[in-house]
């Protein structure tokens, strides 16, 4: 696909699509409720539909009007055994967290994906649950999808030391605690994102945390609720960053999630001098969602190492761009986990943005970049991962000698169906 190429400016206002990793957990959320959950501004994007597609092969009773998602769950007891193996496409957040959830089901289940999936680590999620009695197997013997469940374990309760920061991770053990015997105890390696964690409590089931500890009981049971996803600051980030760094622009993003596990872009754009103004922040079903006015500023290359990774490790790509525009060297570090996302989003950062004319070099936890460097036409690639297809169409508006022909677009659909509408609507 040719990209959007040599644009000015970004002008006017968009709203972004529901977060991701919220809409995944409502469905999950609302499944294993008793009633019905009613969800407003749900990410209809490739990743949340093989959620839906999933649970409604667990029986699970899911409408949708067009503008609300309906669950009708019928408790954790309510979900039945599948017919088939159950495809999660390209989503890691599915696959690991339906782990939690069906190794604690009477029946036995397969949970499959595509090649990306059939790559990424699933040990991390797999030793924790077989500590609590689970019992599952990867492809062959290895910790690789297809993943084999076999049902009919009685879970009970663990205390748990986090290697990696993972909210999967931390999510698939919750997953499986809440249908354990007794109190699991987890203690986080670094704090990750904590939607889990509050859908807990917003479905009325209780949860502990204590600043990296978290206490979750077994044997709970939740009710059905209404709720309105706000718009995912990842999907945001990609304006923002296009935003500060065309000369003129200045954007608003309306009802914009500001979980303060997420906004680690904002903490990075004030330190290398970006324009980021939060207006009208409210909190609507316990959301904290908000506008957000960005404008183009001159920016300084920084580094960005330690607990502020798990607060962005999604927008690093698209943060690896903006340090190309920014004066001086930009250090990512401690963002190894980076290499087992979609792709190894390391070396697809470097690769793409330096064919484009980008000075940056990969590292064992990060990149190096140095700036400011123009960039230029070149045939690029997304390696089938949305994000690094959006950071690339970005890249694309600053060339203004040649063509940008972007491979595997189509890999944008996972998380951002409506992508380069979005963004060719704030060009006009
Ligand atoms: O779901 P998936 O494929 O893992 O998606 C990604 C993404 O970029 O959209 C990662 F590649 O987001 C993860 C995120 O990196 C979503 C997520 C979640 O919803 O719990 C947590 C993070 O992953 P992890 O492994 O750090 O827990």
């Amino acid at each position: 696909m040719k990209l959007m190429t040599n644009k000015e400016k970004l002008r006017g206002k968009i709203s972004v699509p529901g977060d991701k990793s919220m809409s995944h957990r409502s469905i999950m959320f609302g499944a294993l409720a008793e009633g019905k959950t009613v969800i407003k501004h749900f990410l209809r994007a490739d990743d949340c539909l093989s959620t839906i597609a999933a649970f409604r092969k667990l029986g699970v009773k899911i409408e949708d009007n067009g503008s609300e998602i309906i669950v009708h769950g019928k408790g954790v007891g309510g979900l039945k055994a599948p017919s088939a193996g159950l495809d999660i496409g390209n989503s890691g957040t599915t696959i690991r967290l339906m782990m939690g959830i069906l190794a604690g089901r009477p029946f036995d289940s397969v949970l499959f994906g595509d090649a990306s999936i059939a790559k990424r680590p699933m040990n991390r999620v797999m030793l924790p649950l077989r500590e609590m009695g689970a019992r599952l197997e990867g492809r062959d013997g290895t910790e690789f999808a297809p993943i084999a469940i076999t049902g009919g374990a009685n879970l009970r309760a663990i205390e748990y030391t986090m290697p990696v920061a993972s909210a999967q991770v931390k999510s698939a053990i919750i997953f499986a605690a809440l249908q354990a015997e007794g109190e699991t105890v987890i203690h986080e390696k670094e704090k990750t994102r904590d939607h889990t964690e509050h859908m807990i409590r917003q479905f009325g089931g209780e949860i502990d945390l204590d600043g990296l500890t978290i206490k979750v009981r077994g044997g709970q049971t939740f009710k059905g609720q209404e709720m309105t996803v706000p718009g995912d600051v990842s999907s945001a980030a990609f304006f923002i960053v296009a935003a500060s760094i065309l000369p003129g622009s200045e954007i608003e993003l309306s009802h914009v999630g500001l979980n303060p596990t997420r906004t680690g872009i904002f903490d990075v754009l004030e330190e290398m001098g970006g324009k980021v103004e939060v207006r009208d922040a409210s909190r609507s079903t316990g959301k904290l969602a908000g506008n957000l006015l960005v404008r183009s500023s001159e920016l300084k290359g920084i580094t960005i190492g330690g607990e502020i990774i798990p607060r962005l490790i999604d927008e690093l790509p698209i943060i690896a761009l903006l340090a190309t525009q920014a004066e001086g060297v930009t250090v990512i570090k401690d963002a190894a986990e980076l290499k087992v996302k979609e792709t190894n989003r390391i070396d697809a950062v470097a690769s793409e943005l330096n064919k484009m004319g980008a000075d940056i070099t990969p590292t064992d936890d990060g990149m190096v970049i140095r700036g400011k460097t123009p960039l230029h036409g070149a045939k690029v690639t997304s390696y089938g991962d949305h994000r690094i297809g959006m950071m690339l169409q970005i890249a694309a508006l600053l060339v203004s000698d040649g063509e940008v022909e972007l491979e595997q677009a189509e890999a944008v659909s996972v998380s951002y169906p409506a992508f380069f509408e979005d963004l060719a609507s704030l060009l006009s």
